[in-house]
């Protein structure tokens, strides 16, 4: 299954909908909504275009994408949660794959945690947050899509989200796939993360 992408600097290490493999490198996992972004972050950052398949129908991916990074990291592209139209066991699902993902012993560094800036707090958003910080796991905050947002509207919605999730100044960061902005403030402070010792 797996599949070397970017000649040989990213290798897709495969998708798995049950169990998730420890495979002792670190880790930095990719969550948030459906249809917030996170396939479209994770191939900027590896800098391939569909190493991860960006989809406009919401809740495409029900596994986890394991991509591992110039033999330094692993990406982890979890599926997005608080899609309506999803069924309640398919919901239950995705809930015992993420909990068990990050109950899991693994050397996890960070948890991208991408949020829609033009949303209100709260929801699943907040709800995650609040998990990932009782279980101490490093959070950052990834505002996406703010190619969508004047400059001065993405300023006042990211000191709105800074502001309803008490969150500190390292942890937030505004993202647009899109355009790029943000890519590099994001690669290093993955970089950081992923050399710090742990
Ligand atoms: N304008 C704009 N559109 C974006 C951006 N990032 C993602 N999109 C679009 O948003 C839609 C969803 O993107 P994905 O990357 O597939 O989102 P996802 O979070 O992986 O979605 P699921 O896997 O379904 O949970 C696609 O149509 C993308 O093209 C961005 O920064 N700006
Ligand atoms: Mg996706």
């Amino acid at each position: 299954m797996k599949r070397e992408l970017a000649g040989g600097r990213v290798l897709f290490l495969g998708s798995f909908p049950k169990e998730v493999p420890v495979l002792g490198m670190p880790e930095v996992a990719v969550a948030g909504r459906s249809n917030v972004g996170k396939s479209s972050c994770l191939n900027r950052l590896v800098g391939v275009r569909q190493a991860a398949r960006v989809s406009s129908t919401p809740g495409r991916t029900q596994a986890i994408n394991l991509f591992q990074v110039q033999e330094r990291y692993i990406l982890a592209d979890l599926p997005g949660y608080g899609f309506a139209r999803v069924p309640e066991a398919v919901q239950q699902g995705w809930q015992a794959l993420v909990e068990g993902y990050l109950a899991g012993d693994r050397d996890l560094r960070l948890v991208l945690l991408l949020i829609d800036p033009r949303r209100e707090a709260g929801g699943m958003d907040a709800e995650l947050l609040w998990s990932l910080r009782e279980a101490r796991l490093p959070v950052l905050v990834v505002a996406t899509k703010l190619d969508k947002l004047s400059r001065q509207k993405g300023r006042s919605a990211l000191a709105r989200l800074a502001r309803d999730y008490h969150l500190s100044r390292g942890e937030l960061m505004g993202f647009s796939a899109l355009k790029g902005d943000g890519l590099d403030e994001l690669k290093k402070a993955i970089d950081a993360r992923v050399k710090a010792r742990k």
